[in-house]
């Protein structure tokens, strides 16, 4: 049995080690993505970010335990549905994006620690990824780890981020939801506004709840959505007050995410292609560097081309104009 079969089969094992060959952009990741992509696309995606220990994982390990015992619940709809008869309940597979080094390990602990509760429960797959220096990478491993979970059948894929960068923020903004995790008295909507997060808010959600200005907070998110003219029929995000720790409020998110994939069916496609676009760009631009980089420039040849640009000798347009040129005039590989 291949890996992808493995995989395809729901096999945790198989599903490790297809993460760690993407993390590690491994070229064997390619063969594999390509195996499994016919069978991806059904998993609903949502996406997590706010500032370092907002409570994201605390948040994202409550609201799996809420989806795996959604079935229990004799509730009118069911957002999450499961898969197969086999399973009675939806299957989730999480991926916390590390921001620290692989080396540190401190928050691969933090997650790992902060999700324990559902160690024992085989419907449940949680994994972080660390963050790779380059351009895209940390989006493009972190789109194809979903893939992996998506055909190994898993109902809802989470994926946590610090939504510090335009990296973050690009895999956070191609989910079928994001929800935009901040926390009071922490200067946040001032940081959110400056990542750029505000705008790729679904869901707001006012963490810690529990400490002071949290009221404060939900107003100023409220004021800053008021600037903002909501056509009839078009969705306003919500702001959500959760306390983490203890669960509370958590219910009301799970309801409002709910009631966003309800709104948004019929815009979900439109959300589905432009993460396909984003990554097939992301994916050529790579992949036309590389070609670059191995078949068409010596050794050094764009380290001289950054100094000269670094040295006023030739400007960035001229350089990339030429290196297109040269790249499109040499054979592909
Ligand atoms: N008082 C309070 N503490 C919380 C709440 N939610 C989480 N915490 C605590 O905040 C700390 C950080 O929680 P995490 O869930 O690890 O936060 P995170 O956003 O995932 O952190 P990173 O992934 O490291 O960015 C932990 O000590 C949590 O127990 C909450 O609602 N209220
Ligand atoms: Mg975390």
């Amino acid at each position: 049995m291949t890996l992808a079969d493995r995989v395809l089969a729901g096999d945790p094992r198989a599903i490790a080690r297809a993460i760690s060959l993407i993390e590690d952009e491994d070229p064997a990741s390619g063969d594999l993505v390509r195996a499994i992509f016919s069978h991806t696309g059904r998993a609903y995606l949502i996406g997590v970010t706010g500032p370092p220990g907002a409570g994201k994982s605390t948040l994202v390990d409550r609201l799996v335990t809420i989806i795996r015992t959604q079935s229990t619940q004799s509730t009118q709809s069911q957002p999450f549905s499961a898969s197969s008869a086999s399973s009675a309940f939806p299957t989730v597979g999480v991926i916390a994006v590390d921001p620290t080094s692989p080396f540190t390990g401190g928050a691969v602990l933090g997650d790992r620690l902060r999700m324990q509760s559902h160690a024992a429960d085989e419907g449940v797959f949680i994994r972080s990824m660390a963050t790779r220096g380059h351009l895209g990478g940390l989006a493009r491993s972190t789109g194809d780890a979903a893939l992996v979970l998506d055909a190994a059948g898993k109902d809802v894929v989470v994926i946590e981020t610090v939504g510090v960068g335009q990296d973050e923020v690009d895999i956070i903004r191609t989910a079928d939801i994001s929800i935009v995790t901040l926390v009071p008295g922490t200067g946040d909507e001032v940081q959110a506004l400056k990542a750029g997060i505000m705008e790729i808010a679904d869901i707001f959600v006012v963490n810690k709840a529990d400490r002071e200005g949290a009221d404060r907070l939900v107003a100023a998110v409220d004021a800053n959505l008021a600037l903002h003219t909501y056509q009839s029929g078009e969705w306003r995000p919500p702001v959500v007050k959760t306390v983490a720790t203890t669960g509370a409020g958590v219910a009301e998110l799970v309801a409002a995410i709910e009631q966003f994939r309800a709104h948004a069916a019929d815009t979900q496609m439109t959300r589905r292609k432009t993460r396909g676009e984003y990554r097939l760009r992301e994916l050529v631009s790579q992949r036309f560097m590389d070609h670059l980089e191995r078949h068409v420039l010596k050794t050094g040849e764009l380290a001289s081309v950054v100094e000269r640009i670094a040295a006023r000798e030739v400007d960035p347009y001229t350089a990339a104009a030429d290196l297109l040129g040269r790249a499109l005039n040499s054979p592909t590989s």
